[in-house]
């Protein structure tokens, strides 16, 4: 059987329903996934739920509960949350399946008979939400030292059993640097290795056996710890020690994701170590993401933040008339090109509405509508004959860095080229003014330029589908190009509208209002052709986001290689600034220097010809060139603009 491209998240502890975070894992699990299928490569991916932790069977006691019923209620609404996110797993491993039990038991015995696994007594500090043992030197003020966590912690005393982690140091920091793509990203493998470098101390891998996990094998009155348990559902579900076929074609993994609270410990250290004992090959990437807060804080059950992805969706849906299944789409689309996977993110409500107005209703949503629009104004609604697409170049450039940021494990890079492509083909209409050709008879243009906008919104359809599958669907099927397979080597090709159906026009991504709009919000109606398009406004509230501030240009020079750019320095009254600015063409450099001028002071700093730009300078245009902005009379630097 051949090797499929295997890919994990972790498997979740099931004392609760999942909210975005879990989401996030799942999700961009899923997006990976669906990119190999999209690539015609064969993908097996894996999730499930872990379900033998004491806080489990705790949980299931507060609420007088069975913890097997509990469990088995919890983990089907995680299947159920994954199946509304539309998450396309091919296999879900739940730790109290036999298949699963069975293996977990069978490793203990060949640990345990070749050494790896001994008998001893432990003392140490237990944290139970981690359910993890800590030495008195890692407490953080006598508590948990997770910075996830930092509950209190008990003392326990047991005989149990070790498995020697210690042992595997020396092999782990070699196999780190033999395979500088093991794990990732950089800044957590360091962490890794430091960890590591300390000592490594052999691991408690069982506890008193209270009526709930895997029990040890002729050991009974003690179960296997969790994480030990856990860890092996990453072979137990690709047919270790049951299946050979099926391990073969799984084994090794080839992507585990998980968020950055248990990547050092477990997964960088103590799962490598297993399988090495196991004498297993290593997974090829191991990815440990950064974490999600809420409005800056972080998502906790106490503090009852947490936001889960169908809150996310609904309210999206009811707030801007957008289908449920295109809403579901867009919390994928928002957890995956919100933050660099990697590292942290902040959720909220505004930047979640902000993403969905900008880049869905705006710039995809626009040229799908325009595109269309043009096609019914101009040509009956009929597709026009194929010809050489004008923004091919475009679309390949866009397949380029699409799989390269894919393949770099950088999604947001992804779809930051698919945006990139999106926003051309607007200006490609806006420039090449379809409506203007129309009027002068110059048919054959006019078709090509429908041509290329059509050829664009068919590849934006194709690349977005691992992240947006039903949005996918339904411009294709406005497309008339329902029910056809998605290939990622058929974006470019001679006629791709050959046989289509009729092309249907419907808003998939109506406009939010403003900030904070009422829940009565009417969806878009169909957008009319570019030339008729109306005045769009924006919020006070939206207005209120720039912060426009007064600056003072300290010292104004040309930078090398860039013909119309300036260095400038600028004073912002609290702190001095650079700032590029493209006025080499208009200003001498000197006359610049002393001047007043306005700044957008919070746009994300960008680097420009080597040099990170902090901000903008505001100018403007008529047909005598280009002037700066200045205020009328002298305000002091930093002032704000309003
Ligand atoms: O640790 N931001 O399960 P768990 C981003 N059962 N990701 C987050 C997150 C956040 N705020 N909160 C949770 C366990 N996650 C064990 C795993 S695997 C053999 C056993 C995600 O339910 C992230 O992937 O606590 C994190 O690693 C995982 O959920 C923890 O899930």
């Amino acid at each position: 059987m051949s090797k499929k491209n295997y890919i994990t998240t972790p498997i979740y502890y099931v004392n609760d329903v999942p909210h975005i975070g879990n989401a996030y894992t799942t999700i961009i699990a899923d997006c990976f996934s669906r990119y190999n299928k999209l690539m015609g490569v064969p993908s097996f991916f894996l999730t499930g739920t872990d379900e033998h932790a004491t806080k489990i069977a705790a949980a299931a006691h507060s609420k007088g509960l069975d913890p097997k019923d509990f469990v088995d209620n919890l983990s089907a609404s995680f299947r159920k949350v994954w199946q509304d996110l539309d998450i396309e797993y091919d296999d879900f491993i739940r730790t109290t399946e036999p298949r699963h039990k069975d293996v977990v038991q069978a490793i203990f015995k060949q640990l345990l008979d070749q050494g790896d696994i001994y008998k001893g007594t432990y003392k140490g500090w237990y944290c139970s939400p981690c359910e993890t043992f800590f030495l008195e030197s890692e407490l953080v003020d006598g508590c948990c030292p997770n910075p996830e966590c930092r509950r209190p912690v008990q003392l326990v005393e047991e005989e149990n059993y070790y498995f020697r982690l210690s042992a595997y140091g020396d092999k782990l920091l070699a196999y780190i640097r033999e395979h500088p793509d093991f794990l990732m990203p950089e800044s957590r493998k360091n962490e890794v290795v430091g960890f590591i470098k300390q000592g490594l101390k052999d691991v408690s891998i069982t506890r008193r056996n209270t009526g709930w996990g895997i029990p040890v094998p002729g050991d009974e009155g003690m179960v296997i710890y969790v994480w030990f348990d856990a860890l092996i559902n990453y072979i137990s579900a690709a047919g270790y020690l049951s299946d050979a076929d099926r391990f073969t074609s799984l084994w090794p993994a080839d992507l585990q994701l998980m968020g950055k609270d248990i990547f050092v410990r477990f997964h960088s250290t103590f799962w490598p170590a297993m399988l090495m004992a196991l004498n297993l090959e290593l997974p090829k990437h191991l990815i440990g993401h950064g974490f999600w807060t809420i409005n800056g804080e972080k998502i906790s059950k106490s503090k009852g933040n947490a936001v889960s992805p169908a809150q996310m969706a609904q309210e999206l849906s009811e707030k801007s008339g957008a289908s449920p299944e295109v809403s579901r789409d867009v919390v994928r689309y928002y957890l995956a090109r919100e933050t660099t996977f990697g590292v942290d993110g902040d959720f909220s409500f505004d930047t979640f509405y902000g993403r969905y107005n900008s880049d869905l209703a705006n710039d995809l949503g626009n040229l799908l509508n325009r595109t269309l629009g043009m096609l019914s104004s101009y040509n009956d609604g009929k597709l026009p004959a194929p010809c050489q697409g004008e923004l091919r170049k475009e679309i390949c450039d866009a397949q380029t860095a699409y799989v390269r940021g894919m393949e770099a494990f950088a999604p947001n890079q992804a779809l930051d080229a698919v945006w990139t492509m999106i926003n051309a083909g607007n200006k490609f209409i806006q420039d090449k003014a379809p409506w203007q050709l129309k009027k002068e008879g110059r048919k054959e243009e006019l078709g090509s330029v429908m041509f290329s906008a059509l050829e664009t919104i068919r590849a934006a359809a194709i690349m977005i589908s691992p992240f947006m599958p039903n949005t996918s669907k339904e411009i294709l099927k406005q497309l008339g190009l329902s029910g056809r397979p998605l290939l990622w080597d058929d974006i470019i090709c001679s006629d791709p509208f050959e046989n289509a159906g009729e092309v249907k026009a419907q808003p998939i991504f109506p406009r939010i209002g403003g900030k904070g709009q009422a829940k009565d919000t009417k969806p878009e109606k169909q957008a009319p052709a570019a030339e008729e398009k109306k005045e769009e406004y924006i919020s006070i509230e939206d207005f209120a986001k720039l912060d426009l501030r007064v600056g003072k240009i300290l010292s104004a020079e040309r930078i090398e290689g860039a013909d119309k750019l300036y260095k400038l320095t600028v004073d912002m009254g609290s702190e001095t600034r650079t700032i590029c600015a493209g006025m080499a063409p208009f200003y001498e450099a000197d006359y610049m220097v002393g001047k007043s001028i306005v700044v957008i002071a919070n746009l994300q700093p960008r680097k420009i010809r080597g040099v990170v730009s902090h901000g903008m300078m505001l100018a403007g245009e008529d047909e005598n060139g280009v002037k700066f902005l200045s205020p009328e009379a002298e305000l002091a630097p930093g002032s704000k603009i309003r």
